[in-house]
């Protein structure tokens, strides 16, 4: 059975890095930031283009590597936005934090609104759709030419919680995420600018994202760097409440999503998204640290 240190060293062999993403020598941490009005742990606090622009600041200040600006909420039973509300929530916000020198990325599932935001100065285009969402996205960031994220998607958020069923979620999800692979490269994309994402929580039970957060490595198989998104989603608040009924609400999560990213990097992610930088930041470090050490002895 591997151990947290075979993992580990297992890991540091294989680094993972995106072509055009920084790589300070461990786990990049992106900072969320949600101008939406309806998240479900962040909804409604940065809804305002200037409290977005702000938080956006902050979240640099302390250390983020990324920012994650997104305009649409992909909680279970949200309901999708027009694309005009999207684009005039997340395109100033991103002008802004891009002038500002904060390397941007930009969390939509529609091609009009990741090529508005590679324009306006985005880095990289974060799709939790994985480019089922829109048939015009792979082209769109084919041509973009930047870093794209495709995250492990079943369906919309109104009804994924009907497709949380697998054989083997790790197995299921791989494969799932290869037929993905086969369409952006065959369509164009870069491979070398691709990162795949599990989707914990999305069609997901917590006892599945608990299951593809320990088979990391197994998802490393697939050759593409792994990003994870575990912060204060519903696993992390049902495993504090210690099997007891009910949940740890989303603002009490973010001690254990910082164990959780420090769990992700050692599993070799190549980063994390989280609502509270410096606590995951810090934890990725320790990750380092310790993965360093693992290949020394
Ligand atoms: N989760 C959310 C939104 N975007 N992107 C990626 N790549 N991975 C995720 O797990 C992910 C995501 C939903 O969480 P939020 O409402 O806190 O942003």
């Amino acid at each position: 059975m591997p151990t947290m240190e075979s993992t580990a060293r297992e890991r540091s062999r294989t680094p993972a890095a995106l072509e055009g993403l920084p790589r300070p020598g461990r786990c990049l941490v992106m900072g969320i930031l949600n101008v939406t009005p309806d998240s479900f742990s962040d909804g409604g606090l940065y809804a305002d283009t200037r409290q977005a622009i702000d938080r956006g600041l902050e979240l640099a200040a302390q250390g983020a590597d990324i920012v994650d600006v997104g305009g649409e909420s992909t909680r279970p039973g949200a309901r999708p936005v027009c694309l005009d509300e999207e684009l005039a929530r997340t395109i100033p916000v991103v002008r802004e934090l891009t002038r500002a020198g904060v390397r941007v990325s930009v969390d939509t599932m529609h091609a009009p609104v990741a090529h508005a935001a590679v324009e306006a100065g985005a880095c990289m285009v974060n799709d939790v759709s994985g480019g089922l969402g829109d048939p015009a996205m792979t082209r769109t960031v084919a041509a973009a030419g930047v870093p794209y994220v495709a995250m492990h998607w079943r369906a919309p958020s109104r009804e994924m919680d009907r497709h949380a069923q697998y054989d083997d979620v790790v197995s299921d999800v791989m494969a799932e995420l290869s037929t993905r692979l086969w369409r952006l490269t065959e369509e164009g994309v870069d491979p070398a600018r691709i990162a795949l994402d599990p989707g914990l929580g999305f069609s997901k039970r917590p006892e599945h994202d608990w299951t593809l957060l320990a088979g990391l490595g197994k998802l490393r198989e697939l050759g593409f760097p792994l990003m994870v998104g575990a912060s204060r989603k519903r696993f992390i608040g049902a495993a504090l409440a210690d099997g007891g009924a009910g949940e740890v609400p989303p603002g009490e999560r973010d001690v254990a999503t910082a164990a959780v990213s420090a769990l992700a990097a050692v599993g070799g992610a190549f980063c994390v998204r989280v609502h509270d930088v410096r606590a995951s930041l810090d934890a990725v470090r320790m990750a380092a640290a310790y993965v360093e050490c693992c290949d020394r002895t």
